[in-house]
């Protein structure tokens, strides 16, 4: 009798719970209502599990690296993406300086940059391995109103590239920025055509003009960046998860090819 009420229960209750709930409690008194209560419990725990599930929640820090000439604008550029605002004088801290900026990127998605400014060394016109260590991406800063900042940019990419990688050996994604465009502009950046080749030939995820003063691409700059590390992470997931299936697929076929030796008479 107990089992036929619960068969009954579970098929009547995605259809008509609270009617059943009624029918069941007047019919058979407090028992029902517990097993009752049961059916509601288990669908309260397959709904929690079920969307857990399928909201994972997802949170990422990424070491980025803002190198350039000195006064290209690179500690602006932090100064206006993570706090909002721009000033004509900072003072130079000699070292490293770091800034923290919180993504919200998907409802599921957390992305922490945190962004490593130079300061001071710029002069040297490279750095050391360690600062590069562990890097996902990059943005190499100039001026458009010093075409002598923009000269210098292949030496940047190249003391980059050269230092640090990805996982994979290909070299870890970099934005070209060409700030300070609120200003007039002198050389190649006066032509989006040449930047362009420009900057598929050395290697660059993309390029944009900037400007920290006016605020202008500030986040479209970054936006672009953290795409591509994200693609990128995905695809060095997945390869890992193939390399796992190999892996897995290789031992057992070992495994197989020791059964069918062990089971072979001769
Ligand atoms: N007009 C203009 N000036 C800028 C812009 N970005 C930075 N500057 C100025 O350029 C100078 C050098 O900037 P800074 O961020 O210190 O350069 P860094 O040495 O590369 O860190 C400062 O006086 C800034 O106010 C910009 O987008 N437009
Ligand atoms: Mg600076």
């Amino acid at each position: 009798m107990h089992f036929g009420v619960m068969i009954f229960s579970q098929c009547f209750r995605p259809v008509a719970e609270e009617v059943s709930f009624v029918l069941y409690f007047y019919i058979l008194g407090n028992e029902v209502c517990f097993l009752k209560l049961y059916g509601y419990l288990l669908h309260f725990c397959f709904q929690t599990i079920m969307t857990s599930a399928n909201t994972e929640k997802r949170e990422h820090l990424y070491k980025i690296l803002v190198i350039g000439e000195l006064g290209t604008g690179k500690t602006s550029f932090i100064k206006r993406y993570v706090h909002q605002f721009f000033s004509q004088n900072y003072r130079a801290t000699i070292g490293v300086d770091f800034a923290l900026k919180v993504l919200h990127w998907d409802p599921n998605t957390t992305v922490r940059l945190q962004l490593w400014d130079i300061a001071g060394q710029e002069r040297f016109g490279n750095m050391t391995r360690v600062y590069y260590k562990e890097a996902v991406g990059a943005f190499i800063v100039f001026d458009v109103t010093r075409s002598g900042t923009f000269d210098c940019v292949s030496k940047w990419k190249e003391d980059l590239d050269s230092k640090v990688q990805l996982p994979d050996g290909s070299p870890i994604p970099c934005i070209l920025l060409a700030n300070k465009c609120d200003q007039e502009k002198q050389g190649i950046v006066t032509s989006p055509e040449k930047m362009d080749e420009y900057v598929r030939e050395n290697g660059f995820v993309g390029w944009y003009e900037t400007s920290a003063k006016e605020n202008i691409n500030i986040d479209e700059a970054a936006r672009a960046l953290v795409n591509k590390i994200l693609l990128n992470d995905k695809l060095i997931s997945a390869a890992d998860l193939a390399d796992g299936e190999k892996f897995n697929l290789n031992s057992s076929m070992e495994q197989s090819t020791t059964e069918s030796k062990s089971k072979c008479s001769c």
